[in-house]
């Protein structure tokens, strides 16, 4: 739930959600150190939030706070970025860190042998949201680990959206806000996409709010180059 405080601020909850191990906690580290070393429209404030256990898998969450950099909204729009905890017995757990979130990015552990264990956590998701994603919630997809072998393709994802009623079709109104999909890496020193994915999601939680009143805006080709 994007909020507005009376000091003009406005806080948007952006969630990386996937399976364990499919990277979140990865990508928003080097969301946070990219964006901290490089001048970008997001600078983090303060330090992560990193409730893990030994083995590095969350316990918890992580959360980071990042501000927009941006002239027009510079000091103003805060985004509160968060990971779920991706195993399974977390999941009463990942409901409640889901609460209040404005935009999903769904991190896929590319690698064919996950490739059910990505279902069954995009099903989870789905059965959270209760069929606001897309049309209430900006859904972006980031098939990680493109660096490895043996990966799933866009085009496989893409089957797996159909198949789950998350794409649709040119003559639909929301076809203009089906997920894209970015092949990524979320190592730092083989990046790719990390940001552009995360540009995307908050880029598209905005217009759902400015011009959609929180819901996926019908008239959307004037946006195309927003
Ligand atoms: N090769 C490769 N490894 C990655 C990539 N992203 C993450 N990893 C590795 O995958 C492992 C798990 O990454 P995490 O970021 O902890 O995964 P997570 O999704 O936060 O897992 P949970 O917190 O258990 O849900 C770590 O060893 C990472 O270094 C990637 O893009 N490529
Ligand atoms: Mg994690």
């Amino acid at each position: 739930m994007v909020r507005f405080t009376a000091d003009h601020k406005v806080y948007i909850k952006i969630l990386y959600w996937g399976m364990a191990g499919s990277g979140k906690t990865t990508i928003v580290d080097t969301l946070y150190r990219f964006t901290k070393e490089n001048d970008k429209d997001i600078a983090p404030t303060g330090n992560l939030t990193k409730i893990s256990m030994a083995s590095g898998s969350t316990l918890y969450f992580d959360r980071g706070i990042f501000r927009s950099t941006k002239q027009q909204s510079r000091g103003k729009v805060f985004y509160h970025v968060y990971t779920v905890a991706g195993q399974r017995r977390f999941s009463p757990l990942r409901k409640k860190i889901f609460k209040g979130t404005d935009g999903v990015i769904f991190a896929v552990d590319s690698q064919t042998h996950f490739f059910e264990d990505n279902i069954e956590s995009l099903k989870e998701l789905k059965n959270i949201t209760r069929g606001k994603l897309i049309k209430e919630i900006p859904l972006i997809i980031m098939l990680n680990k493109q660096d490895l072998t043996e990966v799933i393709g866009e085009e496989d994802f893409k089957q797996v959206l159909k198949d789950e009623k998350l794409w649709y079709e040119p003559d639909d109104k929301l076809y203009f806000w089906n997920p894209i999909i970015y092949k990524t890496c979320a190592l730092y020193e083989k990046r790719k996409d990390v940001y552009r994915s995360f540009s995307e999601c908050a880029r598209r939680t905005g217009l759902y709010q400015i011009y959609g009143d929180g819901e996926a805006p019908e008239e959307f080709k004037e946006f195309r180059d927003f």
